[in-house]
């Protein structure tokens, strides 16, 4: 077959909905994306390399919030979703998505092994006619400088003629009532046009969102760094704004309200406790690492870092001069944390930043109990915790200093405020509370 016939019968397989889809990482940025190709018509399999994901997703049992129970359910049950640990089902998919982790190592380093595990399993399998897309967030030169000649080499396939390549990076939020995979907008960038041309036609079809085609994947994989970077430093801004108004006896909280009535050239960002998420505190660093093989150094993705990651130390500090006021020691003071997750109504801890506040107030001395709804209980660095039953009247009197640290909306904060002894609250979380006699704001 001509490198156009390949193409053709992939764009017509595409159209009619018999591509068969695979996709690799069934995590809160796959398993969506699984749903959503199944819901358009696409037979679709899950590669996951945690048997327990796998069975839940055969039983028909969802996992991921933004994903609806019942939908994947009766995808399951219609035989248009299914999942696997076996890599081999690639020998029979026409789009595979690759949907793995991309974190760091202890040395902020980019940890890309999991794309380069899957690449190398996908190599052993893949069929002519067929196209890769990675979708994980990675440094720009991910998909040509390391993937491509994996797959080349474990096919001998050639790219751009025997199978297609690109990257079209997740815009997953996880929480977000109103943006979800299905009608968020995704961006493009193949290996070639061909590879462009391929990946958009099969995003258009399971996608309400618009699809934006950019000329390579180096653009699709720096416009994805670029959005994340945006927020990271924002948000070291406001962290450092925050600061700076605690001196001055100024409330960041009003500032930022007021900054905002200017309807042109100005988003608001929010100063907290510290930046969690697997993407935030991390996006950035894949930068920052590929730009010194350039002999660059990212100067304002170090200094937002350094702001960011200082801030849990700022909120420990904070509270302890809260407790002097009170005339109460850190060391021996109980303190009550309100929310573990890393942001609101949602249940992932991952690099939450109220656990290095925990962490700050235990090394104190700190007595520390948490309360989150979303959280029951959670390990960190070997160390079981588990959440109070119930944010009831003893327990909060109970505290010395109750520390809000993550914004859950499930929480009556005038009930925290009428039954505290004094609240330290590094979210606003509490702005709807009229009595502020036994409440600080960041
Ligand atoms: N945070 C602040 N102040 C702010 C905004 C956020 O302190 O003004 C903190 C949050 O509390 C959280 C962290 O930063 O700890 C990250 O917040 P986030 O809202 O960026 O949440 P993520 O990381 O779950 O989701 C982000 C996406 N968020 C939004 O676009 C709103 C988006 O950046 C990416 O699509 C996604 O990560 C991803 O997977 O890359």
């Amino acid at each position: 077959m001509s490198r156009d016939e390949v193409k053709n019968a992939l764009l017509q397989k595409i159209k009619d909905k018999t591509a068969a889809v695979a996709v690799i990482g069934l995590g809160y940025v796959g398993l969506p994306l699984a749903v959503e190709k199944a819901k358009a018509g696409y037979r679709t399999i899950g590669i996951e390399v945690q048997k327990s994901k796998v069975d839940m997703v055969n039983e028909g049992h969802n996992y991921i919030g933004d994903v609806v129970d019942a939908e994947l359910e009766d995808l399951v049950k219609k035989g248009m979703l299914s999942a696997t640990t076996d890599f081999s089902i690639v020998k029979d998919a026409d789009f595979i998505a690759i949907c793995v982790p991309t974190p760091l190592d202890d040395y902020q380093q980019p940890d890309i092994s999991y794309v380069r595990n899957s690449a190398i399993d996908i190599s052993k399998y893949l069929k002519k006619g067929s196209i890769v897309v990675l979708e994980s967030t990675t440094y720009p030169g991910t998909t040509e400088e390391l993937l491509l000649p994996i797959l080349e080499e474990g096919s001998g396939l050639k790219c751009g003629e025997d199978f297609f390549l690109a990257y079209s990076p997740e815009r997953v939020d996880p929480g977000n009532k109103i943006y979800k995979t299905k009608n968020t907008p995704k961006v493009v960038g193949g290996v070639g046009k061909d590879s462009t041309e391929i990946a958009a036609a099969m995003y258009n079809s399971v996608l309400d969102g618009c699809v934006h085609e950019v000329s390579s994947p180096k653009v699709a994989e720096m416009e994805k760094i670029l959005e994340n970077t945006y927020r990271n430093i924002n948000i070291a801004l406001a962290n450092e704004m925050a600061i700076i108004c605690k001196k001055m006896g100024i409330s960041i909280w009003e500032v930022i309200d007021a900054a905002k009535t200017k309807p042109y050239g100005f988003q608001a960002f929010y100063p907290g406790p510290g930046v969690g998420g697997h993407c935030i505190p991390l996006d950035p660093y894949y930068l920052a690492w590929k730009a010194r093989e350039y002999d660059y150094h990212t100067k304002l993705i170090e200094t937002s870092g350094i702001i960011n990651d200082s801030m849990p130390d700022y909120v420990v500090e904070r509270a302890s001069k809260i407790l002097n006021r009170l005339k109460k020691p850190l060391n021996g003071s109980k303190i009550l944390i309100l929310g573990v997750a890393y942001k609101q109504d949602i249940d992932d801890i991952r690099h939450s930043p109220a656990l290095k506040v925990i962490e700050g107030f235990e090394r104190l001395g700190s007595i520390v109990n948490y309360y989150d709804p979303y959280v029951p209980y959670y390990d960190y660095k070997g160390a079981k915790r588990t959440s109070i039953k119930e944010l009831n009247k003893q327990e909060l009197q109970n505290a010395d200093l109750v520390v809000i640290t993550t914004a859950h909306t499930n929480i009556d904060y005038e009930f925290v405020q009428s039954n505290s002894k004094f609240i330290f609250d590094t979210k606003n979380a509490m702005k709807e509370v009229e009595n502020r006699d036994n409440i600080e704001l960041l």
